[in-house]
Parts: C-alpha cells; sequence; structure tokens
C-alpha cells in the first residue's frame, strides 16, 4: 500500500444482543417514516436542520471530495418563487396546463395510487425547504475545477441520513423532485457546475395530515434480500 497518513480507527464492542437490539429498535423507528405531503407552518429550530446537514456531510462519498451543497430556504418570498416555478413544471407534467402530459400514461398510472398532482402548497407552508445539490466538480475546490466521483451514489447517501437524522428529530420529510429542475440553481444562486438532485421539504405533519394507504405496503426482507 501507498504511504499515507492514517489515524487510529476503534469502535465500541458491543455483546451481540446488545448490537440486535439497536439495529432492531432504528429499524422501528425508521419504519414509522412516511413521505409527508401535509406540513404545517409550525417553526423548526435550525439547529435541527444544521444537525441533519452535518450527519449527512458525513456520508461516504467519492475520494472524500464530498460532492454536495444543501441550500437551506426559509425566506417566504423565496419559497413561494420555488413553488410557483416548480408549479409550472408539474402543470406541464401531468398536463394540467391544458397540453399533452409530458409524463407518460403508464408514469401517470403509477402516481394514481399516491394521489399527488401539480398543487405543491407544501413548498410554501413547510418551515424549510433544503434543497441539494450535487457537484459534478469542485467538491475541494470552489471554481469547480477538481473532477468528482460517484456523485450521484455519494449525494443519494447523504440524503438518505439527512431525512433519517430529520425523522429521528421528529420531523416529517417530503423528497420533491420536479422536472426539470434546472431553475433551483438559479433560486439558490449556485454556480453551473452543481445540478439540483432534490428539495427536501422539512417540517411538522399539519394537523389533518395523512399518507396514502399505498405507502404503507413494503416488500418484506424476504423478497428485498438474498443471502448467498
Ligand atoms: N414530481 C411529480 C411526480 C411524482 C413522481 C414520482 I416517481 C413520485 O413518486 C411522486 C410524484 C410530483 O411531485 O407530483
Amino acid at each position: 500500500m501507498k504511504t499515507h497518513e492514517t489515524v487510529p480507527y476503534s469502535l465500541e464492542t458491543l455483546p451481540d444482543h446488545e448490537s440486535v437490539a439497536r439495529a432492531q429498535s432504528l429499524r422501528d423507528r425508521l419504519k414509522q417514516r412516511r413521505t409527508c405531503r401535509y406540513f404545517s407552518d409550525a417553526p423548526v429550530p435550525p439547529e435541527v436542520i444544521e444537525a441533519a446537514i452535518e450527519a449527512a456531510g458525513t456520508a461516504p462519498n467519492g475520494a472524500n471530495h464530498q460532492p454536495w451543497h444543501f441550500a437551506v430556504v426559509q425566506s417566504p418570498e423565496k419559497k413561494r418563487a420555488i413553488r410557483e416555478a416548480a408549479e409550472a413544471e408539474e402543470r406541464r407534467f401531468y398536463g394540467e396546463d391544458g397540453g399533452d402530459p409530458k409524463a407518460s400514461e403508464e408514469w401517470l398510472g403509477a402516481l394514481r395510487d399516491l394521489g399527488t398532482d401539480a398543487d405543491k402548497p407544501f413548498l410554501e407552508t413547510a418551515p424549510y425547504l433544503i434543497v441539494v445539490f450535487a457537484q459534478r466538480k469542485g467538491g475541494i475546490d470552489e471554481d469547480g475545477k477538481t473532477q468528482n466521483y460517484y456523485v450521484n451514489e455519494s449525494v443519494g447517501i447523504a440524503c438518505g441520513m439527512l431525512i433519517a437524522t430529520l425523522h429521528e428529530a421528529g420531523l416529517a420529510t417530503l423528497t420533491h423532485t420536479p422536472s426539470p429542475m434546472g431553475f433551483l440553481r438559479e433560486a439558490c444562486g449556485r454556480p453551473k457546475w452543481e445540478k439540483p438532485l432534490m428539495i427536501v421539504v422539512v417540517g411538522r405533519p399539519s394537523e389533518d395530515a395523512t399518507v396514502p394507504a399505498h405507502a404503507l405496503k413494503k416488500k418484506p426482507l424476504s423478497q428485498i434480500s438474498s443471502w448467498l
């Protein structure tokens, strides 16, 4: 192996029963997470958002370039502008603009059980929108010169850790992906080598929040794993 600087690494050794109990307990808490589309405007401490982003920033990633940026949008004007631009795209997607839908019949069929449409009031109601950017370049410099690696994988894992931390803090989240979403780069003042990946909407569920029954159907372990 090439010489490189190292530091010691160790983890607390847990007895097996404790290991199993911790994994099952976190699984049970994560099982309570739902994608929420009905948010209240109740405020959320910014420290929760900061901690969740710090947690996301520890995600495994290509060459430790940490190719992500999290733009936290809280201003009502910015949220409204993002809602308006996102809804304009969504109206084209669903064909609610009077034209043919951009989405295929099959895609619209797949969404029927979720009950989604072009209306996205949560983009204004929720206290925070975290717009996640994937840095195709410039993970270690700020001028977009350095090549990054495994960008989508890295940022996808970071988003999972972000969402898990927010859930653990008792907050509801929604991953929203208007398509196309290039407008988010300008709305958040980000450079051209960054690609918006998703909006993570964060807040508390409204009192009358519901989730689609379809969302509760999870594939069992036997279907999602094979042991070789
Ligand atoms: N972006 C649209 C459509 C949409 C697509 C998928 I795949 C979903 O799981 C949910 C929605 C919207 O937000 O309505």
